[in-house]
């Protein structure tokens, strides 16, 4: 049994005006609950230091470059991984980089149980737009203030066991997970800020995307039999409610853990990497069962070609 016993702190909401100070503040007393159960690894949500920034129109780059962060740990999160190293426990946490060329990306890091940082994933598939779209009942700017990630889905060895990450749209994407499957990932930890209403379409509900949210990470667990802790901001964030719904789901697809509320809440469970074993020898054999002379467009083609040649 290789057990790590996992935190997901969701994070309730960040509003505009709060400082990272205050953010980090809730953070490491998130770490403190999960060091008090019993904690080996504690993830936290995707741009979790500030509110979710992208539902704002900025035009001023001083002022885009203001909710970015320019080095990990900085100033404002060096008590966190302080507090992290005392404890021996290993952090998960989004944020918004900017790299010294001045690229900007959405950004996950990994450390080890002593704070270093040891795995780095940049979000590949970014939603939303680049432009204000006046049709919007909402603006979802991601595609207007990141890059598309540039290091492919990497994966770490991390407390004897093979981690990943994610970062919120891309666990609707098939291909994300089994990049990472096919390298033998036992844990995927994965943070979002998912709307609660869809702002191209007012009769979508809330509990239709959360459902969404929910196959999406079930599937993907299943279908590469690994660990998915996926956790949330959640909560109004000035106006705009975000979805909660963080869940902790086993190689079966399964969900052992799942918040209740919208707020600051820390799910907590003992997960056996020996439990991704199984899946991974039978029925995801990968090795005996993919037929990749099949999946030629998988990797060569984006949008949809009709089979009469007409493009979708
Ligand atoms: N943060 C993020 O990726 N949110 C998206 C919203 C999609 S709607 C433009 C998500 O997939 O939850």
């Amino acid at each position: 049994m290789r057990e790590i016993v996992i935190g997901g702190a969701q994070m309730g909401p960040i509003q505009r005006a709060d400082t990272r100070e205050a953010v980090v503040a809730r953070m490491i007393a998130l770490l403190d609950d999960a060091n008090r159960a019993g904690c080996n690894l504690v993830i936290f949500p995707e741009l979790c230091l500030t509110t979710f920034f992208p539902r704002w129109y900025i035009e001023d780059q001083a002022e885009v470059d203001s909710w970015f962060e320019r080095e990990m740990p900085n100033g404002a999160t060096a008590p966190l991984f302080a507090r992290a190293r005392d404890l021996g426990i290993a952090i998960s946490l989004g944020y918004a980089e900017l790299t010294p060329d001045g690229q900007h990306f959405n950004t996950q890091i990994l450390t080890d149980t002593e704070a270093r940082i040891i795995g780095k994933y940049r979000k590949i598939h970014l939603p939303g737009h680049d432009e204000y779209d006046s049709e919007r009942s909402f603006q979802h700017l991601e595609k207007r203030y990141f890059l598309p990630g540039d290091l492919g889905f990497p994966v770490v060895r991390n407390i004897n066991a093979w981690m990943g990450m994610l970062i919120c749209n891309d666990r609707r994407w098939p291909e994300a997970y089994r990049e990472m499957g096919l390298q033998g990932v036992e844990l995927t930890m994965l943070g979002y800020n998912t709307p609660s209403g869809n702002s191209q379409n007012s009769q979508e509900s809330a509990e239709l995307r959360a459902f969404h949210s929910d196959l999406s990470v079930q599937a993907g667990a299943y279908q590469n039999s690994t660990w998915v802790v996926a956790v949330a901001k959640a909560g109004d964030e000035d106006g705009h409610p975000l979805n909660g719904g963080s869940v902790i789901v086993s190689p079966d697809g399964v969900i052992m853990q799942k918040a209740t509320t919208v707020g600051d809440e820390l799910l907590v469970h003992a997960c056996d990497m020996d439990a991704t074993t199984f899946g991974k020898a039978t029925v995801f054999d990968f090795k005996r069962h993919r037929r990749i002379e099949h999946y030629g467009r998988i990797s060569s083609q984006t949008g949809v070609i009709y089979p009469d040649g007409t493009k979708g």
